[in-house]
C-alpha cells in the first residue's frame, strides 16, 4: 500500500480523498494555489504546499510543479480527483516516468475513452450497443447526406466532432432542412472548436442519462455496481444524480450492467470508472462514453452500495485484489444527490463567488453532506462552482425525497447565491415525484415560459 499520497485537486473532492486517506492509514499532501490557502483541503491534510498562482493553469494544471511538489513531499502516488488532471494522460504518463503512482487507470485506457469518437467506434467494433449513426463525418456539399439520414431515420441529431458537453448539437427532423443544419453546425463547430466536422446520429427522443459505476483490479477482474440516473441537467451540467434509477428494472439493469463491464473488459480497465449510456423509452440502451475518473456523483453509489468507492479506488490503484462480485452486491436504499452551487437561480445561475457568513448545513439520519466550505470561507472566482453535495438516503425513492426536501430547508449559507431553492422546487415537482425524469425535464417542467 501507499505510504502518502499527494492530492492534485482542491475543494470537496480534495477532502474526500483526504479522510479516505486517513482511515486507510495513509500520510497526505495538499497542493494548493495562493487564494486557496485557507482552504479546508489544506487544513485536513498532514503536509501542504502551494504550487502556483491563484489561476488553475498555474496551480491544479501545473504538471511540473505538482511533480516537484511529489517529489520533494517523498509521495508515491497522486490522486487526481475529477476535473483538471484527471483525464490528462500525459499528465499520468509523467508520473509514471517519474515512478509516482497514478491513482487511475492506465494511459492508454485514458486515451482510448479520451477521443469520444473513436471511443464509440471501438465500441460498436466490439459488439456494444451505440447509437445508429453516419460513422463518419459529414458535409454539406455531399449529396450522399440525404440517403445516410434516411437510412438512419428521421428524427436526427449533428454533433461536432471535436465537440462535447452538447455544444453546437442540432437536430433536424425532416430531409428539408437537413443541409442548412449541416452548414449552421459545421460553422459553430469551427467557432467553438477550431474544427468544422460534424457527424450524423439518430436523435434519441426524452432519453434519459444512466450510467454504471465499475471497479477494476490488475488482474482482469471486473465488477459492475447498480446504476445512476443523471439524466437532471441544465447546459448538459447535471444537478441531481440518483440510484437507482426509478425507471429501471432488475432485468434491464443486469443487461446494461453487463454491456458496462464488457466496456470496461475492452480496455483492459483498472480502478474505477463510469460507463455512460443514453437509454430510450423502450429501454433500448446506448454506449455513450467511459468517464475514467472518480465522479461527483459516486457518494449516491456509495450509500447504495454501503462501498467506500475512493478507498477500493486507492487500494485497487495499488494492486489489491478486488473481493466485491457483481451478483453480491445489494442495493441498501434509494439515494439522491444535489449539487449546490454558488450560483444565482434568480440572474441565469451567473456566478457567484464572495466571502460565506453564517453557515448551516443540514444533518440527521439519512444525509450525508460532503462540502469543504465554512463559515468565513471566501469561495474564490477561479474555479468550479461546486460548494456542497447534499445526499439523502432512505429505504424507498418517497422517503428519500421527504428527507431532501427537509434537509432543503435546513440549508443556511449568508453572503452568497446558491442553487438550493432550485432543488427544492425540483422535490417538490409532481412528475420528478413520479419518477418521470428525462434529459428534457428541467426545460420542460422547471424552467417553461
Ligand atoms: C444525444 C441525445 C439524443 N440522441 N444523442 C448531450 C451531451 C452529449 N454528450 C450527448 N447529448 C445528447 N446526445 C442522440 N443521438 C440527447 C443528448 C442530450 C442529453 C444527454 C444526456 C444528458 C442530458 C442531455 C440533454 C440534452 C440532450
Amino acid at each position: 500500500m501507499f505510504k502518502k499520497i499527494l492530492i492534485a485537486n482542491r475543494g470537496e473532492i480534495a477532502c474526500r480523498i483526504i479522510r479516505a486517506c486517513r482511515e486507510l492509514g495513509i500520510q497526505t499532501v495538499a497542493i494548493h494555489s495562493e487564494v486557496d490557502r485557507e482552504s479546508m483541503h489544506v487544513k485536513l491534510a498532514d503536509q501542504t504546499i502551494c504550487v502556483g498562482h491563484s489561476s488553475a493553469s498555474d496551480s491544479y494544471l501545473n504538471i511540473p510543479s505538482i511533480i516537484a511538489a511529489a517529489e520533494i513531499s517523498g509521495a508515491d502516488a497522486i490522486h487526481p480527483g475529477y476535473g483538471f488532471l484527471a483525464e490528462n494522460t500525459y499528465f499520468a504518463e509523467v508520473c509514471e516516468a517519474c515512478g509516482i503512482k497514478f491513482i487511475g487507470p492506465s494511459k492508454e485506457s485514458i486515451e482510448q475513452m479520451g477521443d469520444k469518437i473513436s471511443a464509440i467506434e471501438l465500441m460498436k467494433k466490439s459488439g456494444i450497443p451505440t447509437v445508429p449513426g453516419s460513422d463518419g463525418p459529414v458535409r454539406d456539399d455531399d449529396p450522399r447526406i440525404f440517403a445516410i439520414a434516411k437510412k438512419i431515420g428521421y428524427p436526427v441529431i449533428i454533433k461536432a466532432t471535436a465537440g462535447g458537453g452538447g455544444k453546437g448539437m442540432r437536430v433536424v427532423v425532416s430531409s428539408e432542412t437537413l443541409q442548412n443544419a449541416i452548414i449552421m453546425a459545421q460553422i459553430e463547430a469551427k467557432a467553438a472548436f477550431g474544427n468544422s466536422d460534424v457527424y450524423m446520429e439518430k436523435y434519441i427522443e426524452e432519453p434519459r442519462h444512466i450510467e454504471f459505476q465499475i471497479l477494476g483490479d490488475k488482474y482482469g477482474k471486473i465488477v459492475y455496481l447498480p446504476e445512476r440516473d443523471c439524466s437532471i441537467q441544465r447546459r448538459h451540467q447535471k444537478l441531481i444524480e440518483e440510484s437507482p434509477s426509478p425507471l429501471i428494472n432488475e432485468a434491464l439493469r443486469k443487461k446494461i450492467g453487463k454491456a458496462a463491464k464488457n466496456v470496461a473488459s475492452i480496455i483492459n480497465y483498472v480502478t474505477v470508472g463510469t460507463v455512460e449510456f443514453l437509454v430510450d423509452k423502450k429501454g433500448h440502451f446506448y454506449f455513450m462514453e467511459m468517464n475514467t475518473r472518480i465522479q461527483v456523483e459516486h457518494p449516491v453509489t456509495e450509500m447504495v452500495t454501503g462501498i467506500d468507492l475512493v478507498k477500493e479506488q486507492i487500494k485497487l490503484a495499488a494492486g489489491e485484489r478486488l473481493y466485491v462480485a457483481s451478483e453480491k452486491v445489494k442495493i441498501l436504499c434509494h439515494a439522491i444527490e444535489c449539487r449546490v452551487n454558488a450560483e444565482d437561480p434568480d440572474k441565469d445561475f451567473i456566478p457567484s463567488p464572495g466571502k460565506i457568513g453564517r453557515l448551516y448545513l443540514p444533518g440527521g439520519l439519512g444525509i450525508r453532506v460532503d462540502t469543504h466550505v465554512y463559515s468565513g470561507y471566501v469561495i474564490p472566482p477561479y474555479y468550479d462552482s461546486l460548494i456542497a453535495k447534499i445526499i439523502a438516503f432512505a429505504p424507498s425513492r418517497g422517503e428519500a425525497i421527504m428527507k431532501m426536501q427537509r434537509a432543503l430547508r435546513e440549508v443556511e449559507i449568508e453572503g452568497i447565491k446558491n442553487t438550493s431553492s432550485l432543488h427544492s422546487k425540483i422535490m417538490s415537482n409532481e412528475v420528478f415525484r413520479k419518477g418521470y425524469v428525462t434529459t428534457d425535464f428541467l426545460s420542460k417542467h422547471i424552467f417553461e415560459r
